[in-house]
């Protein structure tokens, strides 16, 4: 489990021992989930959600069930993230990540996100385990659909306007398969990384969940990074206690000294 080594006040033990072993590696997989936008204002998933929206149960509104039972309703409830996403920037995090990317020799970022965060930050060739919130498509004939200005404010998504069906969020839903070839990405990566990097997931979601394990079965070395231990904690060698937009940074720094 977690290594131990003298930690300054401010950062999490195991801190300069991970950042020795990230400066060393050939091959990082990074796998990111809702607690790396938490800092910029994004709830996370399974976070007691406040408001209207407590009411619901996400994994019912991130569903083609939920869809098709209430598209209004889940039209409204992506809609507000969206508008919500708009008015977010990256944080300390997402820019500790795109500045590691470009100082090691090979880093593959995957994240359970649908906000575009990473990118915003410089992140390149990100792949998208559960697609993205600022794409959108026809749910019958999956044409794109470019948002007009009225769509975030509609109170049912749009029709398409090939042939007519409900235009949906272009991210994948609970009971939906996750992109083969992303999956495929992700996959190889992470049999072949020497360190994979897991950051502000709860653990929950397969088959995301199960990569952190695969990593350290194929031999890497698995480090968490997290507020609090999560499902895939077993699967660490180091556990880094803290936030993202402290503990990232804090490792980019060791390195760069
Ligand atoms: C599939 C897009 C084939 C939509 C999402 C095997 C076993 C059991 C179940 C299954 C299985 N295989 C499939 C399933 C069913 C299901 C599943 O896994 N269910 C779970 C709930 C048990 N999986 C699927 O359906 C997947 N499809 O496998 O197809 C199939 C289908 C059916 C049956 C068999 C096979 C599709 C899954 C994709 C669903 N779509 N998102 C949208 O976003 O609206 S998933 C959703 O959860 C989000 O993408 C989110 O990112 C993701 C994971 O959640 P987290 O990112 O971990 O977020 P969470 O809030 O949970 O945790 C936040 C963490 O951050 C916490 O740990 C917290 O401590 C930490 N944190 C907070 N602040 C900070 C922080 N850490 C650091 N710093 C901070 N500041
Ligand atoms: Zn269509």
């Amino acid at each position: 489990m977690s290594s131990a080594s003298a930690a300054s006040a401010e950062e999490p033990a195991g801190v300069a021992e991970v950042a020795r072993l990230l400066a060393q590696a050939q091959r990082v997989v990074v796998l990111t989930g809702a607690g790396i936008s938490a800092e910029s204002g994004i709830a996370t998933f399974r976070d007691a959600r406040v408001g209207y929206w407590s009411q619901f149960d996400p994994e019912v509104l991130a569903s083609p069930q939920g869809f098709a039972r209430d598209p209004g309703l889940v039209w409204r409830w992506y809609m507000e993230r969206y508008r919500g996403l708009l008015n977010s920037v990256p944080n300390r995090g997402h820019q500790a990540l795109a500045a590691l990317q470009g100082a090691l020799p090979q880093l593959t970022l995957a994240t359970q996100n649908v906000d575009d965060l990473h990118e915003r930050a410089g992140s390149r060739d990100v792949l998208h385990l559960h697609g993205s919130l600022t794409a959108f498509r026809c749910q019958r004939c999956k044409r794109p659909h470019h948002l007009s200005s009225d769509d975030p404010l509609a109170v049912t998504p749009p029709t398409c306007t090939t042939c007519g069906g409900l235009v949906r969020p272009a991210v994948v839903w609970f009971g939906e398969l996750l992109p083969d070839a992303v999956m495929q990405a992700v996959w190889q990566a992470t049999q072949s990384c020497d360190l994979f990097l897991v950051v502000g997931t709860s653990g929950v979601v397969m088959p995301a969940a199960a990569l952190p394990a695969l990593a350290r079965s194929a031999g890497a070395t698995v480090v968490e990074v997290n507020l609090t231990p999560s499902e895939v904690t077993g699967d660490a060698h180091h556990f880094l206690q803290g936030k993202a937009g402290d503990v990232l940074p804090a490792l980019l720094a060791h390195m760069q000294t």
